[in-house]
Order: structure tokens, then sequence, then C-alpha cells
């Protein structure tokens, strides 16, 4: 004879307020009726099921995109259909807005609520005492794909919002599939989510941080550039002028005279692409026709008004990065209210001026500037949240080789901070850093392809073929 009905379960019970939906009803009733049909009561009103359950385990699984989720769902045996309904169920997302006008933020949360998903508010916001307003949104992609749909039919600004979540969204999810950018010259062509790019640092200055002095002489540049071509680089990029922290800028005729002559010689020689790290537009002029293939701009278009259009006109990859300050202060009390969102809203910034300059969006490469006018905490804080800047859509460059701040964390001088280079270049890359730009290169390579064969299956399946 069947057991009394267990009660309700209260995991099973309506939420109160928002979100209530009588159609939810079916779906709620089936879970709690089969739950009735196979349980049984001990004497003492315990559930016990009457069937042996053998050898069933629960593990909890990673998969964090919809792709990996969609795979394991095959290999359970789930039927196309059904993994096509389901997928989107399984992969959760916490998208975090700014600056929200606030019926809109209204409006958004009843949507959040109403699709069974979640929208943090502040307490102000309830008040109705905030003009704008942050939020924290939080959904399965299947809640948000409801969401969205039904904003692009309300007022306040909500279709235009629902286009920003989008973007993030699809921008998170799509790092693998950046468009190859082909380079200008020499049949190279970058295939961002392949690969981790390596680029090989080459300064031909007399004062850089760690190998200031040693490539001044253009032979030696280039067999330099040689080696690190040998060693696995797949990109160099050459600088003229130390940017370490308390610098001075270099007069534009002193860094023509040392960059150039190792460019001209560069392209000729060495079979990758030549990066010249530039933020002067006439050296950059000089680069570009000695025939460099990218422009790296640490002042991200800010300190030059002809760079941005100099380089959409020669239709270069450019890198634009975050830097708080002048490389002459920018290490004197660096300060940030939250240093994640201000490096986002400033790369999200450049990225503009870029397009608005006639720069090609995929042309754009961002780098949040590691040790430009931040604190060790600061930096920490960047790798350990690097993957919220591919929201942004565009591939990430970091340069964490044998900087101060990992001489902080390890207490060591700079001729031995290769370990822990090379342990923030993996962690980079497993929050999906592209390219990493480091003076090591011999070391960080087989970091790279160790972190790759882990990360990206991809790169050994093609290996393996
Ligand atoms: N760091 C340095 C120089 N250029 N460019 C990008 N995009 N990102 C970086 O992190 C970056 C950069 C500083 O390193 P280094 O060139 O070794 O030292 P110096 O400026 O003293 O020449």
């Amino acid at each position: 004879m069947m057991a009394p009905c267990p009660r309700f379960p209260s995991t099973f019970g309506l939420q109160s307020g928002y979100g209530s939906n009588i159609m939810e009803l079916p779906r709620l009733a089936i879970p709690f009726l089969l739950r009735c049909f196979f349980m049984k009561e001990d004497n003492n009103g315990n559930n016990k099921s009457d069937v042996n359950i053998g050898d069933v385990a629960a593990r909890v699984v990673r998969l964090d995109d919809q792709d990996s989720l969609a795979e394991e769902m095959r290999e359970i045996g789930v039927s196309p259909e059904g993994v096509n309904i389901m997928a989107p169920k399984g992969v959760h997302r916490v998208v975090r807005l700014t600056g929200v006008p606030l019926k809109a933020a209204i409006l958004l949360k009843q949507e959040m609520l109403a699709k069974g998903g979640e929208a943090a508010v502040p307490w102000d916001v309830a008040c109705l005492n905030a003009d704008r307003t942050d939020m924290l949104l939080m959904g399965t992609l299947r809640q948000y794909r409801r969401v969205l749909d039904s904003l692009r039919s309300q007022p306040f600004g909500l279709p235009a919002i629902a286009g920003v979540i989008e973007d993030a969204l699809e921008a998170w999810d799509c790092r693998l599939r950046h468009e190859p950018v082909k380079l200008r010259s020499g049949g190279h062509t970058l295939r961002f989510g392949s690969k981790t790019y390596i680029m090989g640092i080459l300064n031909v200055t007399p004062d850089s941080f760690s190998d200031g002095g040693k490539y001044l002489d253009p032979d030696r540049a280039v067999a330099r550039a040689r080696e690190l071509v040998e060693y696995g680089a797949d990109i160099i990029d050459v600088g003229g002028e130390s940017t370490r922290p308390g610098s001075d800028p270099v007069p534009e005729e002193e860094e023509i005279a040392r960059v150039i002559p190792v460019v001209e010689r560069l392209v000729r020689e060495v079979p990758v692409p030549i990066s010249v790290d530039t933020c002067k537009s006439g050296v950059a002029r000089r680069a570009l026709e000695a025939g460099a293939h990218i422009i790296n701009d640490i002042s991200a278009l800010r300190f030059d008004p002809g760079l941005g259009s100099l380089v959409a006109q020669y239709d270069v990859p450019v890198i634009l990065m975050h830097m708080q300050g002048m490389p002459k202060d920018m290490q004197v009390n660096p300060h940030y209210d939250d240093v994640i969102r201000e490096i986002y809203d400033f790369l999200r910034e450049s990225i503009k001026r870029a397009l608005d300059l006639g720069v090609k969006r995929e042309n754009i490469i961002i780098d949040p500037g590691i040790g430009f006018g931040k604190t060790t905490e600061h930096n920490l804080e960047i790798l350990r949240r690097l993957d919220e800047f591919r929201s942004l859509g565009r591939p990430i460059l970091v340069g964490t080789s044998r900087k101060s701040f990992i001489g902080n964390v390890l207490g060591l001088p700079v001729d031995q901070r290769v370990e822990g280079t090379a342990a923030t270049v993996a962690l980079a890359i497993a929050r999906g850093v592209d390219i990493v730009r480091v003076h090591d290169v011999r070391e960080m390579v087989r970091v790279a392809r160790m972190a790759d064969a882990i990360l990206r299956e991809e790169v050994l399946e093609r290996d393996e073929r």
C-alpha cells in the first residue's frame, strides 16, 4: 500500500513575490508526484526508498560553456534535440551592469526574476533613491535569452541595454572564435584562440629595467631576435624607449635612431611578425614604412593624436594598453576605487576611440597594463580576474615578465623571476589570454605549450593529426 505522501518539500515551493506563476504548477507537480510514488516512510515518518540503488555515484562536473556541456550530454546519450534544448539551461553567467537608469533597472530586475534568474541591486534602488545603478544579473543562458527577447519591446532604453548584455555574453563565450588576422606582409596570420602567442621582448634601450643596454647594437639585437625565434617566439616586440617606473620620455629622433635600423633588418631576416613598442606616430610611421607588422602602444592612442589614423591607414593590428598616470610618476600611490571596473571602462573607451579613428575592430588587441600605475595587489587582482576583460570581445595581451610585483611576492631580484613569471603566464592562459609578452622566451614557450595542451584541446588534436 502506498504510504501517505511526504509533506510538500519546501524546495518545490512557489517563491513568493516576483516570479510566482500559475503556469509553473504542472512542472513543479511532476517531480512531486514521482516522489510520492517511489518513496515510503518508515515508522518514524522518514523517507526510505524501496529500490536498491547499487553503485550510484555523484560527481560535480566542471562544464562552464555550452559546447562542453553539449559534449557531456552527447556522451551520456542525450538526443540532439535534447542537447539543443537543455545546453543553454546548464550554463550560468553573472553579468555586472554599470550605470543603468533607475526605471530600466527596476524593469530589468522584474524580467530576470520572472524568467527564473536574479538581479542584485543596491537598497537605494528599492527605495527609488538613485538615478542610475550597478546591477549583478544572474541566470542561465536560456534565462538570459528569454529576458533579452522580452527587453527588446520595452521602454526606458531596455532594447539597447539588451544589446549590451548580449554582446558581453557572446564575447565572453566566443573568445576561441576570433576572426583570423592577416598581417600585411610575410604571409603571417594570427589565429587567436588556436594557441597562446609568445611575444619576445627586444629592448634596444640603454635603461630598460631588465635587459637595458644589452641590445643597443643592431647586430646584437638581430642576433637576439634570431635566438628568440629559435626558442619559439611568435612575434618580436622591439622597443626603443624604456617605460619603467620613473623613466623620462626619449626624444623622437633618438627613438627612431635606436629602433628603425633594427626593424629594417628584422623584417628581412627573421621569419616572424615584428611589433614596435612606441607611443609616437613619427616612430611608428618609420617602422611601418620599414615593414613592421604590429604597433604596441602603451598609451592606447592617447599620447599622440596621429597614431590612431596612422595605424588605420596601414591597416595593422594595434595593442591598446591601460596605464594610470605617466611612467615618470605612475607608481606614486596608484589608486583605484574598483580596479577591474576602471580598467574595463578605460579599455572599452579606448576601443571606441580606435574605431572612431578608423582602426578596424579585428585589428584591436587589448592589454590591462600590468605594472603601469598599479600596486602589487592591483596586479594580482587583474591576473585573478583577467577573464572579465573577455567581454570586450578582443584578444588580450599581458606583460608580466620579470616585473616588480613578482619580485615583491617572492622577495627576489629581477634576474630570478623566471618561475614567478611562469606562474603568471600559466594562470593568464587559464583565464583566456591570447598573447604573453616575455623576456624568457624558451621557458615561457614550454609553459604556454603545456598550458595550451591542457586548456585548448583543439591544439593537441591538430598536432596529433
Ligand atoms: N610592458 C613594458 C613595455 N611595454 N607593452 C605592453 N603592451 N604591455 C606591457 O605590459 C608592457 C609593454 C615594460 O617592460 P619592458 O619592455 O621589459 O621594460 P622597459 O619599459 O623598462 O623597457
